[in-house]
């Protein structure tokens, strides 16, 4: 997959694409990133980018020009992609999400600074996608969140694809509780049932144990969940124990 990243800040993506399991995959050539810096194509001596909104308030706005000449470029330098805009006004980022675009070959993220777009760039995006309701300075940090979640879906990246296929959310549930060695530390004991090897036991209470994280901590999440008939039996029995 081919990743162009349009930003005024390339420097800042170098050492987490550089290392781990996205530097790996770049070195392994799973995943290609090309860095462009739209300040290039700014205007004038100062190369300028941004300017002040119509109508007054506060900040300064990319303007279109800039921006959009680096875009052309971009997306004449290889095969047609989805561009894709990082604003806190985009659609919800989610496993889903990465998921999808991990189908594609090639993607063209676009970052903003300052306050914002002028909204000829924003009718440039095919999508406009947020990491959520929070305000960063810039799209920079989504875009890094966007290429790790995506690119752990493309196979090969991660070690095992089953352990991908185990993460929360990729069944809709978060994850259950996990244990390595000692099984006991400072008298706090790893659960019998999984140290004792039996395989249709220990998937049973992993099942159990991420329907009830689950439908404590995002009851949104465990309503669109695929919860069958027997998930429910089980957590009615729990709750009732519980009172
Ligand atoms: Cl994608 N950009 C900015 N600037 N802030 C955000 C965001 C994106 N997602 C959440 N907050």
């Amino acid at each position: 997959m081919r990743v162009d990243i349009i930003t005024l800040l390339p420097g800042i993506f170098d050492n987490v694409f550089a290392e781990s399991v996205l530097g790996s995959a770049i070195r392994n050539g799973l995943i290609e990133i090309v860095l462009h810096n739209f300040r290039e194509f700014g205007d004038g001596r100062h190369r300028t980018v941004d300017d002040t909104p119509f109508g007054g308030g506060p900040g300064m706005l990319l303007k279109p020009g800039p921006l959009i000449s680096c875009l052309n470029d971009v997306r004449q330098a290889a095969q047609p992609a989805p561009v894709i805009g990082l604003t806190p006004q985009g659609i919800r980022f989610d496993q889903q999400v990465a998921r999808s675009l991990a189908g594609y070959s090639r993607i063209i993220l676009v970052c903003g600074r300052y306050e914002g777009f002028d909204e000829r760039i924003v009718n440039e995006f095919d999508v406009q996608l947020s990491i959520g309701d929070y305000v960063l300075t810039g799209g920079e940090i989504a875009a890094m969140a966007v290429v790790d979640a995506v690119s752990r879906m493309i196979p090969g990246t991660v070690g095992r694809q089953e352990s991908v296929e185990q993460d929360s959310f990729f069944d809709g549930l978060l994850d259950h509780p996990q244990y390595t060695r000692p099984a006991t530390w400072e008298g706090q004991v790893v659960p019998a049932v999984l140290q004792q090897g039996n395989h249709a036991h220990i998937e049973s209470w992993r099942r159990s144990n991420s329907l009830l994280r689950t439908a404590v901590a995002r009851p949104d999440v465990f309503r669109a969940a695929a919860v069958s008939e027997s998930d429910r039996e089980y957590l009615q029995k729990v709750m009732k124990r519980r009172h």
